[in-house]
C-alpha cells in the first residue's frame, strides 16, 4: 500500500521549506490515483495551516509546456490563497526552490462547474476573465520528474499573478501573448495553444475532478495551462505578460540579498 500521508508530508515540508527532493518515484512506484491522493493530502496540510484553496490550474494543456518537460498528460494542482500574488508586487525569490514563470489564461467563475461539460456550458459559467502568470516551482531536484511525481507535487504550483479582472470575451481561443522580462519578450504564444481553445481547459478541469467525486465551485479561479515554455526566474527581473484585448500583468522579483 502506499503510503499517502507519508509522501504528502515529504512534498508539503520540501515546499514550505523551499528545498529540493528526490524524485518519490526513485522510492517506490505508485498509481496516478495515488499521485492525487498525495496531492489532495499535502493540500489538506496546507489547509490545516490556515490556508485556504481559492481553484485549480491545469498543466499540460499546452504542446510546447508538454514537450519542455516531458510529460504528456493533463494534470491539475490546486490553488490556495497563500499562492496569491499582487499585480505588480515585488516576489522575493526565497520562498521557492528553483521557479519558473509562464502566461496563462485565468477564468473566474459565477457558479460551480462539475461532471461532464462542453465547451459551452464552461465559458457560459465564466463570470470574468484575466491575463495571468503562474510561478511554477517543482520541489524535485533539477525540475525533473514523472507524471506522478509532479501530480503528487501539486502539479509545481506555488504562486500566481492574476491581472485586471473582465468581462469574458466574445472568443478567448486565439489572442496573442507576449510575456517580456526587463522589457524584452521571451516568449510569445497565443491562447490558442492551448488546446486550441483554453476553454476546453476548463472543461477538462471538470471532467478530472469529476473523476474523484469533485467539482469546481462557483467563484473558483482556473488557471487554463500555460500557452508557451515556461522561463527561468532570476534575482531582479521585471516580467510581465500582456495578452490581447486583456491587458498586463506583472510583478517584479525582488534584487538577491
Ligand atoms: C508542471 C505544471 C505545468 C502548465 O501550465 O502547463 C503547468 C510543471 O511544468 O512543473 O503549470
Ligand atoms: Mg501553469
Amino acid at each position: 500500500m502506499t503510503d499517502i500521508a507519508g509522501y504528502a508530508r515529504i512534498v508539503d515540508e520540501a515546499a514550505a521549506r523551499a528545498t529540493a527532493i528526490p524524485q518519490l518515484t526513485r522510492e517506490g512506484d505508485f498509481s496516478l490515483e495515488d499521485a492525487y491522493a498525495i496531492q489532495r493530502a499535502s493540500v489538506a496540510r496546507r489547509v490545516e495551516r490556515s490556508e485556504r484553496v481559492v481553484g485549480l490550474k491545469m498543466g499540460f494543456t499546452s504542446r510546447s509546456k508538454a514537450a519542455q518537460m516531458g510529460v504528456f498528460d493533463l494534470i491539475h494542482g490546486r490553488l490556495t490563497d497563500a499562492m496569491v500574488i499582487e499585480d505588480g508586487g515585488i516576489v522575493d525569490l526565497g520562498r521557492f526552490v528553483h521557479p519558473r514563470v509562464e502566461p496563462e489564461l485565468a477564468v473566474r467563475l459565477a457558479r460551480p462547474l462539475k461532471g461532464r461539460v462542453g465547451i459551452a456550458e464552461a465559458w457560459a459559467a465564466v463570470e470574468a476573465v484575466a491575463p495571468a502568470l503562474e510561478i511554477i516551482d517543482s520541489r524535485y531536484e533539477a525540475f525533473r520528474f514523472s507524471l506522478v511525481d509532479v501530480v503528487a507535487d501539486n502539479s509545481s504550483s506555488s504562486g500566481f499573478v492574476v491581472g485586471a479582472w473582465q468581462a469574458p470575451p466574445a472568443d478567448p481561443s486565439n489572442l496573442g501573448i507576449v510575456m517580456t522580462f526587463d522589457g524584452l519578450p521571451v516568449q510569445v504564444g497565443s491562447t490558442a495553444a492551448v488546446l486550441g481553445n483554453p476553454v476546453r481547459a476548463l472543461a477538462a478541469a471538470a471532467r478530472m475532478l469529476a473523476e474523484t467525486g469533485e467539482g469546481l465551485e462557483a467563484g473558483s479561479i482556473v488557471l487554463t495551462g500555460a500557452a508557451t515554455p515556461a522561463e527561468a526566474l532570476r534575482p531582479g527581473v521585471s516580467v510581465r505578460a500582456e495578452m490581447e484585448a486583456l491587458g498586463m500583468v506583472g510583478f517584479t522579483v525582488a534584487p538577491r540579498g
